[in-house]
């Protein structure tokens, strides 16, 4: 049974720059604000320092917050708008229940009544496994804890995970494999002390544009900057050298450059002696891989190939760092590991100006990642699996370690599971799968086999229409907790407002919940800090340590960088210092990688590659800067790059709109012919959900090793089409 209650372009048709937030006076009066707040941006990993302006209980504007040292007052166009979404008219103020007609206003009370029920019901049946939680990582720590303790002790299920493994899943994979540690090595403050910085798959100057101004800094400083990606970016137009690649063969490339280094002795042969294993076995593979066969296989020239080892492996310092475009993969877990082959045979690593980081993506996507709200890790970034591991967490939280449940599903799986009715009844807070998950046509028929479905929104974001019950969350403004930003280091988020209307803080809605299905003395929280004292003793001993951490420090020291295990540990800005690494004989370890074609490549069918990311004004899945006014108007609609060479080829000219057609589904778009994109690629950035969503068209192979979906390269086919098209496509 289709669940949709209305249609979904009706509400499309609100978004946008007629219908935000304006103070009860308007602009022109708004005079004095009551407050400043001191506190981060509610976007991105870096988390800059941001102060909010509060009038009225409203926040109505921003103060640079200079002493923060980290963005020192620098924010991107989403962290200057921020202000408007927070008391947008769009807000949920109040629970709601589908009806048959339409979704009904619903007190707290039967809502939770009926949530219970549900649950209830649904784990009698089909047993606990049978209901899941998906959750995020635009959440603070607090709420990242809570979400796996509610899951495993309030509800017994195995089955929880987070939008993280959308996100950088394979890159923590490659770290805990590498390093037995998941987290950026060094603080940005090296930056500008390296002196050859190669950053792979990542659009610096959209996605993370505080970062550009340290590369500027390295360079300024005489730093050789390398760029690899398909298009030429912002960040690559003004690198010393830029490689081109094919999407989906990075590992080729990085065996390349690393087999280069080998051959003219750009290695630290003591480093890897004293500090790793496994050289011997990438030494044998990257042998395989000559400037030659990594440009047959890459499409980068050898050239650029032995350019880019010899300023890598001759410089003093060498930073290198990567976000999404290499780990969003079947081959992502691998892809990582040849980047970090490459930093560990060179020695540059876990020094001043010397390491590798991958940059994290979310608000929290490094802290919602060590706390325990995925399918197989519990607190402290432990391991579900590990017995020692599992003793500790369940005597921590007093019960049997028996009853703790085991490794569940990860969220892609979830879908296929929902498919295949091992999996009944969903809870999912601060995710948006319809529009953020591969193939948006499976996505949309598992939301409509659930038997119950509730989400926990501060809008009614596309998922949310598929719901049972939704609940009015809370905006990041609207309470406190921490967040650990790109670096490792633990920041506070200071509440600025109450939530508007009967919108719940998220982490009472949870013990609302949670109390229902368990006692009391599990969820015993007043309030967030609460929390973080009982988050602190879960992590201690753990990998992921914050047992120092207080919120006092934080506001003191402007931040902690973990680990810290005691209140007295300064914390730890730069991992790895001396080559001590984090498995239990202090060493890393290196993993020959051989090169894996994308799961789906092109063909005579489907000639073209498709590749999907993101631009400056839009975040995620788009929920919240679809609804900012400025930055609609900054990039209102999805746009695919087309390269001229293509675009003769396929008769397009400019101001054409095409059909991009995968495998799974097609969309009618607007083109741009841009020189900046490989001639065999183009590029659809996917904040857009229905039919102007690029998951329409994604695959959703995952990475056996992480399970993240691939969805840096899929198989497509285009051709002209017209907007009158794109209209009728429904
Ligand atoms: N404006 C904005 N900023 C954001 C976000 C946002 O939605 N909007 N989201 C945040 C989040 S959650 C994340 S994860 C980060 C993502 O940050 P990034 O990873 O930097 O962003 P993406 O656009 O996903 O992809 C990065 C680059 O990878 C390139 N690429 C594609 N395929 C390949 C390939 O096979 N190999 C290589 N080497 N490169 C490839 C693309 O051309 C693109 O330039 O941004 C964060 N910041
Ligand atoms: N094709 C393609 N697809 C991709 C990607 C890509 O590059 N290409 N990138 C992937 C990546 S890297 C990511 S991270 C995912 C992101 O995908 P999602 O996580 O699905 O995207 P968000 O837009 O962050 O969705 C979060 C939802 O939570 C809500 N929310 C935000 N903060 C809070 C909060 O504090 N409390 C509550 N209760 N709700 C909150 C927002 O309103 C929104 O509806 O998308 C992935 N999808
Ligand atoms: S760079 Fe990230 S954290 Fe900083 S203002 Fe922009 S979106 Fe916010
Ligand atoms: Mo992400």
């Amino acid at each position: 049974m289709a669940k949709l209650t209305q249609p979904i372009d009706q509400m499309i048709d609100r978004f946008g720059p007629h219908l935000q937030f304006t103070p009860p006076g308007g602009w022109e009066d708004i005079g004095e604000p009551d407050k400043l707040v001191k506190t981060h941006c509610c976007f991105c990993g870096v988390q800059c320092g941001i102060q909010l302006k509060v009038k009225d209980n409203d926040v109505v504007g921003f103060e640079p917050w200079e002493e923060f040292p980290l963005n020192k007052g620098m924010l991107c166009p989403k962290g200057v708008k921020r202000y408007l979404q927070g008391r947008h008219p769009d807000r949920l103020t109040t629970p709601l229940k589908r009806t048959p007609n339409g979704f009904q206003p619903e007190t707290w009370d039967n809502a939770n009544d009926s949530i219970v029920e549900n649950i209830e019901k649904i784990q009698a049946e089909h047993g606990n496994d049978a209901f899941a939680v998906l959750s995020g990582a635009s959440l603070t720590n607090e709420k990242a804890y809570l979400m796996g303790k509610f899951a495993r002790v309030a509800l017994k299920t195995k089955n929880i995970d987070y939008n993280g493994r959308l996100c950088m899943v394979s890159a923590g994979a490659a770290n805990k494999m590498a390093f037995g540690i998941d987290r950026a090595a060094n603080p940005w403050s090296d930056i500008p002390l390296a002196k050859c910085i190669i950053v792979t798959g990542s659009n610096v100057g959209e996605c993370f544009p505080i970062l550009t101004s340290y590369l500027w800094e390295a360079r300024d400083n005489g730093a050789k900057i390398i760029v690899i990606d398909p298009r030429m970016t912002p960040i690559a137009r003004t690198a010393d050298l830029f490689l081109p690649v094919r999407p989906g063969r990075d590992s080729a490339l990085m065996n390349g450059i690393l087999h280069v280094c080998i051959k003219n002795g750009w290695i630290d042969e003591e480093f890897i002696e004293a500090h790793t294993h496994g050289f011997e076995e990438v030494r044998r593979k990257v042998e395989e891989y000559s400037p030659k066969v990594a440009e047959e296989i890459s499409g980068v020239p050898a050239k650029a190939i032995e350019q880019a080892a010899e300023w890598w492996g001759t410089s003093a310092t060498s930073i290198l760092m990567h976000a999404r475009g290499i780990e969003h993969h079947t081959q992502g877990t691998e892809n990582c590991l040849t980047c970090i082959n490459h930093a560990l045979a060179t020695g540059k690593i876990g020094k001043p100006g010397s390491g590798y980081f991958t940059i994290t993506g979310q608000g929290n996507g490094q802290g919602a990642r060590e706390h325990g709200q995925r399918c197989n890790q519990l607190p402290g970034a432990r391991d579900i699996e590990n017995p020692e591991h599992r003793a500790v967490v369940a005597e921590r939280w007093g019960i049997d370690e028996a009853e703790l449940p085991g490794l569940g599903m990860t969220a892609t799986e979830m879908m296929q599971a929902i498919h295949d009715g091992e999996i009944k009844g969903l809870l999912l807070m601060c995710f948006n799968p319809l529009v953020s998950l591969p193939d948006t046509e499976f996505t949309r028929t598992a939301l409509e086999k659930l038997e119950f479905f509730c989400v926990i929104d501060f809008f009614m974001s596309e998922t949310a229409w598929y719901a049972d019950i939704v609940l009015p969350g809370s905006a990041q403004e609207e309470d406190e907790g921490t967040v650990t930003t790109s670096e490792g280091r633990v920041v506070k988020i200071n509440k600025a407002v109450d939530p508007p209307g009967d919108a719940h803080v998220d982490w009472e809605i949870i013990c609302d919940i949670a109390r229902r299905l368990s006692t009391f003395e599990h969820f015993p929280f007043q309030n967030s800090e609460d929390i973080f004292r009982e988050l602190r003793v879960l992590s201690r001993g753990g990998i992921a340590d914050y047992y120092g951490i207080s919120y006092d420090r934080i506001e003191k020291e402007m931040g902690v960088f973990w680990p810290c295990p005691d209140k007295s540990h300064p914390g730890t800005p730069r991992l790895y210092e001396g080559g001590k690494f984090y498995h239990p004989d202090g060493k890393a370890k290196m993993h020959a990688v051989d090169y894996r074609p994308p799961d789906e490549d092109v063909d005579e069918a489907y000639p073209v590659i498709l590749t999907t990311g993101r631009v400056v004004s839009q975040f995620l899945s788009g929920t919240q800067t679809r609804r900012i006014g400025p930055l609609v108007e900054q990039y209102p609609e999805p746009i695919v790059e087309i390269h001229p060479n293509l675009a003769v080829e396929l008769g397009i000219e400019v101001g054409d709109w095409v059909r991009v057609e995968s495998r799974r589904s097609f969309v009618i778009l607007e083109c741009r012919i841009v020189k900046s994109i490989r001639p065999d690629t183009v590029f659809i950035p996917y904040h857009w959900p229905e039919k102007r969503s690029a998951n329409r068209l994604t695959n959703n192979a995952l990475d056996p090793i992480s399970k993240i979906p691939e969805f840096k390269v899929c198989a497509v086919r285009i051709e002209k089409s017209d907007r009158a098209a794109a209209e009728a496509v429904t």
